[in-house]
């Protein structure tokens, strides 16, 4: 057995909080919480010790706080384990870290705790990568899918597939291993259905790569972003949706040059708002110029477009460019400004489509503005709909197996059947390093957990 070595690390968010958590594991957790408590009575597993935190031969303690002591394997991480819960400044937190560290732990890399219940069997894969997804979630959807993942068991497709492949390759196999054995008629039935059970392994791997796409489209959000004409109130806007002042307004035109972004939830969904710099007949200046740039960069990644014009100015021609340009995808037109001039009567159908008359100043209609957005930011996440959350890494093995099974599907009529064996094969083997069987614990540790945080 190679030498496990303890770790410690501050398991809370950095930045003042009431309670700190500063995180042991291994096995020499008990032996360092006990230096740090000595002279104090034992501590009791499993329960919550209030001590005075102290290095030897210091007068006065670090701090003082409750200890939570585990015994392996009942623990998070399967190990030895304590939890300092400590008064929650970030200096005092340093300082109960380093005493561990001096003490003999060394820093946890991200997401060893987390790693380390699974090498105790304590999580499956899957598992562990839905612990970042739940830390991470942004959006109540991510949130129930990913818990989802944690709790229930998201394996059955995967395991679907790998069985398909495995039936798939044990009818390739008996013509390979026994050809004496098999005539040309047995050869083709093997063959067919082999390539049966590898047409329904890719309709899994489709379907599972579809919701591979519908969770990268809802840990990315929807991306709103707000364009007009110089001046029109694309700022004001942008603060009265987020609900404090994030951007500068004024009543120079061009008061914004780079795009700002914001995130927001909106019916449950997570929304990046972009406020962009107004886009005038034709630039003012240099600077200008690659203001618009920006502008377009901002229009460019857009889900949904929010174009503010302006009740007194009503619709200026270089504004039908805008507007023309963002037909292709889902958007609203807000007529800004209602508070000093009505909707002019004749825009709708300058336009050609419904405005609403909204004040950003004022409020008028910002409630019936979010709640269209709402429906709009609704429709644009709710058309991939993810099943369940399928990570990066995964979709990544999902890819090679798609590959190696469309290839098998192109070459099935006219490659030899150790070339098809091999390529069923590779779809497989992908397929279990999904499950986490066939990939070593350090790719576990670089390829899953370098994207957790510290102390989880
Ligand atoms: N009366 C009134 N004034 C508004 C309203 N919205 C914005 N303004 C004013 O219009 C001016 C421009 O507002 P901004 O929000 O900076 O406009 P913008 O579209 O971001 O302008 P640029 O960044 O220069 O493109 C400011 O003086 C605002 O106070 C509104 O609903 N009613
Ligand atoms: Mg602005």
């Amino acid at each position: 057995m190679p030498q496990v070595s303890t770790i410690a690390a501050i398991a809370t968010a950095r930045g003042r909080s009431g309670i700190g958590i500063v995180r042991l594991s291994g096995p020499d957790a008990w032996a360092i919480a006990d230096q740090l408590t000595a002279g104090q009575p034992p501590l009791v597993p499993r329960m919550a010790n209030l001590r005075r935190i102290s290095l030897s031969g210091e007068h006065e303690p670090i701090d003082e706080g409750i200890v939570v002591p585990m015994h392996a394997p009942h623990s998070y991480t399967g190990e030895d384990t304590i939890e300092f819960q400590l008064h929650g400044s970030p200096l005092l937190l340093d300082r109960v870290l380093e005493a561990c560290l001096a003490l003999g732990a060394r820093l946890a890399l991200p997401g060893e705790y987390t790693f380390r219940a699974l090498m105790a069997g304590k999580l499956s894969l899957l598992q562990a990568e839905a612990v970042r997804d739940l830390v991470d979630a942004g959006s109540d959807e991510e949130l129930a899918l990913a818990r989802r993942s944690f709790f229930g068991d998201t394996t059955g497709p995967f395991r679907s597939a790998v069985d398909l492949l495995t039936t798939a390759l044990a009818a390739l196999e008996g013509s390979l291993d026994f050809p004496e054995q098999f005539t040309e008629e047995d050869e083709a039935d093997s063959l067919a259905q082999s390539r049966q059970c590898a047409a329904q392994a890719r309709s899994i791997v489709g379907g599972l790569l579809a919701d591979a796409q519908a969770t990268a489209r809802l840990q990315r959000g929807v991306t709103v972003v707000i364009a007009g004409s110089p001046n029109v109130g694309k700022s004001s806007l942008m603060n009265a949706l987020l609900k404090y002042p994030r951007v500068i307004v004024s009543e120079v035109p061009g008061t914004t040059r780079d795009s700002v972004s914001d995130e927001i939830l909106l019916g449950g969904y997570r929304v990046t708002l972009i406020d962009t710099a107004g886009i005038g007949a034709t630039p003012a200046d240099q600077l200008d110029a690659l203001a618009r740039d920006r502008t377009q960069q901002a229009l460019a990644k857009a889900d949904i477009v929010l174009i503010v014009l302006d009740a007194v100015t009503g619709l200026q021609p270089h504004e039908r460019l805008l507007l023309d340009s963002s037909k292709p995808l889902p958007h609203l037109v807000a007529v800004n400004k209602v508070d000093v001039e009505p909707v002019p009567a004749d825009l709708a159908a300058e336009v050609g489509e419904p405005l609403l008359g909204i004040s950003a100043t004022e409020g008028t209609e910002l409630d019936e503005l979010t709640a269209r957005l709402t429906d709009l930011v609704a429709t644009v996440a709710g058309t991939v709909s993810a099943r369940q959350l399928v990570t990066r890494r995964q979709a990544a093995e999902l890819g090679t197996a798609d590959r190696a099974l469309g290839d098998f599907e192109h070459l099935s009529s006219t490659a030899p059947a150790d070339v098809l064996a091999e390529l069923l094969g590779e779809a497989r083997e992908a397929i279990l390093r999904i499950l986490g069987e066939r990939i070593s614990p350090d790719e576990i540790l670089t390829t899953v957990f370098s994207t957790f945080c510290i102390g989880k």
